[in-house]
């Protein structure tokens, strides 16, 4: 399986995360990818390439213009509004205020935030702009035929809405990648998000469509991050009803109660008939993972790629969270080596 990767993720390195009512470093952090391009070429999964550049256009076929316009800005606006720490928002639009977009950066920074963990630096956008296009060069691949593809991603993006960043994720890379193959002759995709926190993002972005259906296995959102989406009566809306899937679960789910979820929902996944499935590869589900709490072991990644392999279908697997740092290269390789095994048999 071919590898898309780029350095540029280093540009994204940020001081600081706003965390249990301290500035504590980001759990999200470059050695994250350092650890999993290792693992690849470690086990030799296969070739590593750059990325190449498809532009701002598909970018903007899922984000709003002025919320890409604020993420291009605003690290300068901030530091040339004489503020001394990484940008972070200290306002939100709270129930029944205004949604008029505020002029000033401290403002803008809540109107364009939903949580307040992710301080935005220098070289955040550089960085989330090349996290998209190793998003898109994968879907090209699959595009020329590929089997199957491993985009490196980082950061990641399953939170970002077409107009909010948060949850370590600025631009949406799996919903990026998603829109590009319809737009470059897909009927239908499916959005398989493994990752442990719920994609709110990639199911809002989609929510009232079915040409995209999103399927989440993740934890009980009345439990942990986001907290404010990812509920199993959201089932979508309008054309999109019945086409967005949510299997939110409690603490400690073991492998054998999160594996059931997932052949539920790959049965739905056979049943749509995607062109394409993209999986939303997030590792936090691990056991020592310090920010979650599903209790998945290393070797059950690989019956987690074997499952999905199982499927039959072109998959396009792009990186989200997992925050063992040090176990994230062989977790996330293992989903792919388990996948690559199955397919060959
Ligand atoms: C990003 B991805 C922990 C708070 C952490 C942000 C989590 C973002 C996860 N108590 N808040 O889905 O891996
Ligand atoms: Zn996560």
């Amino acid at each position: 399986m071919e590898t898309i990767f780029t350095e540029k993720h280093r540009l994204r390195d940020a001081k600081t995360e706003l965390f249990g009512g301290e500035l504590v470093q980001p759990h999200e952090r470059p050695s994250r990818a350092e650890y999993v391009i290792n693992r690849v070429r470690d086990v030799a999964l296969g070739p590593v390439s750059d990325p190449q550049d498809f532009g701002l256009d598909p970018i903007l076929a899922i984000h709003k213009p002025d919320f890409v316009e604020f993420l291009q800005t605003a690290w300068n606006r901030w530091s040339e509004a004489g503020f001394k720490g990484e940008a972070m928002p200290t306002t939100w639009v709270g129930r029944r205020m205004s949604d008029k977009r505020p002029n000033f950066i401290e403002g803008q920074i809540g109107y364009y935030a939903l949580a307040g963990e992710t301080s935005l630096t220098d070289g955040t956008w550089e960085a989330a702009y090349a996290s998209a296009q190793v998003a898109l060069t994968g879907a090209d691949r699959i595009n020329k035929g590929a089997g199957s593809v491993f985009s490196l991603c980082r950061p990641p993006g399953h939170h970002a809405t077409a107009d909010m960043y948060g949850g370590y994720c600025f631009l949406n890379n799996a919903a990026i990648a998603a829109q590009y193959y319809l737009d470059t002759g897909a009927k239908r995709v499916a959005i398989l998000d493994v990752d442990f926190h719920h994609g709110n993002g990639t199911q809002d972005i989609f929510y009232t469509r079915d040409d995209v259906l999103f399927v989440s296995l993740h934890g009980d959102p009345l439990e942990t991050f986001p907290y404010h989406l990812g509920h199993a009566d959201e089932t979508g809306e309008g054309k999109g009803d019945g086409y967005n899937v949510n299997y939110p679960m409690p603490p400690a789910t073991p492998f054998e109660i999160w594996q059931s979820a997932l052949s539920k929902g790959l049965d739905r996944i056979a049943d749509y008939g995607p062109d394409v499935l993209i999986d939303s590869l997030g590792v936090d589900t691990f056991e020592n993972d310090p920010i979650s709490f599903f209790k998945l072991k290393s070797g059950d990644f690989t019956t987690m790629g074997a499952d999905i392999a199982r499927a039959g279908l072109p998959t396009h697997f792009i990186m989200e969270g997992g925050y063992d740092v040090e176990e994230i290269g062989v977790n996330a390789v293992n989903v792919l080596q388990g996948f690559i095994s199955e397919q060959g048999k």
